[in-house]
């Protein structure tokens, strides 16, 4: 038996799988809700990373920029601070689990509680002239993503929070039929005031999303210092002038709410910082902390994306890896739901 083998359950680090579209580049909405985490997490836990590409393709999407953005996507996670050498990171494609996986899977969710998703119905709307069956299945793919490694916690934002509902149903419901070979993940969402939820720069009723038409509405992580500061000055506020927390104030609050994270001052400390003074000044500050937080993320990027060579020794690795993970447990899974052995 080796020393891993024999180590008591209780000392074998808990696993963590996340997951990021190649849709565009990354917001300050995913890199402050999700990705920025994902890199401190790798101290403490067994992590993996993918870029979900099999997910961006639920939207039609042409596939030269697919490809760039699928690499651009893989060098920013690495920028963000997810070191290869310490997770398993990796192109979701590059793994036929997945959609090995994701068939059973389906099978084992209902048509109504996929009719149910938000993000379905927004994205259906949003895309009506495509709702393609990939649209509506979704859900259980990025179910599979995370059942795949019997993952414990999941990092997201908080619009992801009823997929991880519906992924803890799924394997529940499989679990309940065939005996426990599912792992039930719990969520891991930042608390509000630390940016689980960062609205657009135009409409602060709305999540800041990457594949907003409108790129005044959103800051993208690799944006110029200018354009960053730029884009703070023309956020829609209120006409208050009053840098507070309050109802009504959604733009301001979304902003202190960046702030807040960015520099670890609390909502009463941003107030006082601001009192007396105009929006002008509190949303320069805001730019120029986040500008400040992105110049070293920006930097890595440019180099990484200087070595492609390096970038596929990477990705390679990182689908042997993922691949050598998830064997067992779709082998397991194909066996109890009857499949003969190959
Ligand atoms: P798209 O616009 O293409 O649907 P998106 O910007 O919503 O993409 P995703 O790839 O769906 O981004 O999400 C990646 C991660 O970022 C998820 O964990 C998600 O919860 C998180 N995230 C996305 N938008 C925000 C936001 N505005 N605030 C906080 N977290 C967010
Ligand atoms: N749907 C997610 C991206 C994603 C994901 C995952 C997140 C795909 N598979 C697995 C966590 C775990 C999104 O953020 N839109």
């Amino acid at each position: 038996m080796t020393e891993a083998a024999a180590a008591p359950q209780t000392e074998r680090k808990k696993i963590i799988f996340s997951a990021i579209q190649p849709t565009g580049v990354f917001t300050l909405g995913n890199y402050i809700g999700a990705v920025r985490n994902w890199g401190k997490l790798q101290e403490d836990y067994n992590c993996l990373y993918c870029v979900a590409d099999l997910h961006a393709i639920t939207v039609r999407q042409e596939p030269a920029a697919l490809r760039k953005r699928t690499l651009e996507a893989y060098a920013l996670l690495m920028a963000c601070g997810i070191d290869p050498e310490r997770s398993i990171l990796f192109i979701q494609s590059h793994n036929p689990h997945h959609t090995g996986m994701s068939w059973v899977l389906n099978c084992f969710t209902q048509f109504g509680e996929l009719s149910r998703m938000t993000q379905f119905k927004d994205k259906s709307a949003r895309y009506a002239n495509d709702v393609n069956a990939g649209l509506f299945t979704y859900p259980v793919l990025m179910a599979t993503d995370i059942l795949l490694y019997q993952t414990d916690y999941v990092p997201v934002g908080e619009d992801q929070r009823q997929h991880l509902e519906i992924t803890r149903d799924i394997a529940g419901r499989f679990n309940g039929v065939y005996g426990p070979t599912l792992t039930l993940p719990e969520p891991f969402i930042p608390k509000a005031e630390q940016g689980a939820r960062i609205m657009s720069l135009q409409d602060p009723t709305k999540k800041m999303s990457k594949s907003d038409p409108n790129p005044k509405a959103f800051i993208s992580i690799l944006d110029e210092p200018g354009v960053i500061l730029k884009k703070f000055r023309s956020a829609v506020t209120d006409s208050e002038a009053r840098v507070a927390c309050a109802p009504g104030k959604e733009g301001i609050n979304n902003l202190m709410g960046i702030y807040s994270v960015l520099t670890g001052k609390d909502f009463a400390a941003i107030e006082e910082e601001f009192a007396g003074r105009g929006y002008g000044d509190f949303k320069t500050a805001v730019g120029e902390a986040v500008v400040q937080e992105l110049a070293p993320v920006q930097a890595r990027y440019k180099e990484l994306m200087a070595d492609k060579g390096y970038l596929e020794e990477c990705y390679r690795r990182g689908a042997q890896q993922a691949m050598a993970l998830s064997r067992r447990t779709i082998e397991k899974v194909y066996r109890r739901v009857g499949f003969l052995q190959p």
